[in-house]
């Protein structure tokens, strides 16, 4: 055969292989604590690779997926710290493309975590349209394993199954909190999370129940790789028990429909890309 010239680009633009569906260079389980102080300029010099906004690359291989890590947000600086210090080196070891989104809500009125997780989403994507993954994760957990890999799958993912202060078990079989991935398919199947949960409590099995209603299963890593370790904290202020969730996870079918990503309101005060993590803080409104 005669030689033709390839029409690959040339050594500026190197065509990586497709990363390893199991990572090499994991290191498996993790010693974390969160004692010693976490200086935000620590963290940066630690992760040289991380670019603005805290968006990532691996410089080896080509992912297979973009990965947006969601986290919903407002006065935990401390622990955003800690999970930065321990994330950004696990998602690298786990080869992913991702970016990490902290989504603030402006002001004191009550906390809505599900309703800033849909913003994410939303804003996630105007920043870049080829995110095809969405991790939602609580800024106060961090895996001890790394072979609990933050990707989606065919099923909605549920990470965080074996809490420290569950005791490493599951709460209860419906249990979906903490850190749950969904590919953007999967999301916009179950009309994104509820809009609709003011305070603390009930969002998750909100979720839980839009999966099982829409005919998905969860999947969920091994119960000894699926373990986390969460920041002791008070309960914030403005986050209290929202005493209306027992009745709302009740009515999913009904509400799933009209309440979700196709409605939700609300205005990016401001995006602000630091070094480890790009800040959207946002005035989502408050509870009628
Ligand atoms: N969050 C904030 N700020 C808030 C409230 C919640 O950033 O004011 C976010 C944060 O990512 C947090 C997540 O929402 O991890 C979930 O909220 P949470 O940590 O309050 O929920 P959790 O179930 O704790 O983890 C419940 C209160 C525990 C009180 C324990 C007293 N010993």
């Amino acid at each position: 055969l005669p030689e033709v010239p390839s029409a690959q680009p040339g050594p500026t633009a190197p065509v990586l292989p497709p990363c390893p569906d199991s990572p090499p260079g994991l290191v498996g389980r993790l010693l974390i604590e969160f004692t010693s102080p976490m200086p935000l300029e620590r963290v940066q010099r630690e992760n040289p690779g991380v670019l603005l906004g805290g968006r990532y690359t691996p410089p080896d291989c080509t992912p297979a997926q973009t990965v947006a890590v969601i986290i919903p947000f407002r006065h935990r600086e401390h622990h955003l710290r800690y999970w930065l210090h321990y994330l950004h080196p696990i998602l690298r070891r786990q080869r992913l493309r991702y970016g990490i989104y902290v989504i603030n809500q402006h002001g004191e009125d009550t906390f809505n975590r599900a309703k800033l997780l849909n913003v994410g989403f939303l804003e996630a994507l105007k920043e870049d349209a080829a995110y095809d993954c969405f991790i939602f994760s609580d800024v106060d957990l961090v895996p001890m394993d790394d072979r609990n890999l933050y990707r989606c799958g065919d099923q909605p993912r549920h990470f965080a199954i074996a809490m420290d202060k569950f005791g490493f078990r599951l709460p209860y079989a419906g249990y979906f909190g903490g850190v749950s991935g969904l590919s953007k398919a999967q999301f916009l199947r179950i009309n994104g999370f509820p809009n609709e949960y003011w305070g603390w409590g009930g969002e998750d099995d909100d979720i839980f129940n839009r999966i099982s209603l829409t005919g998905m299963k969860i999947s969920r890593p091994d119960i000894r790789i699926g373990r986390y370790r969460m920041i002791k904290h008070d309960r914030d202020k403005h986050n209290e028990p929202n005493p209306q969730r027992f009745t709302k996870i009740q009515n999913t079918k009904l509400t799933m429909k009209r309440d979700g990503i196709g409605s939700v309101r609300y205005q990016v005060l401001e995006v602000s890309r630091q070094p480890l993590f790009t800040n959207i803080t946002v005035d989502i409104g408050r509870p009628p």
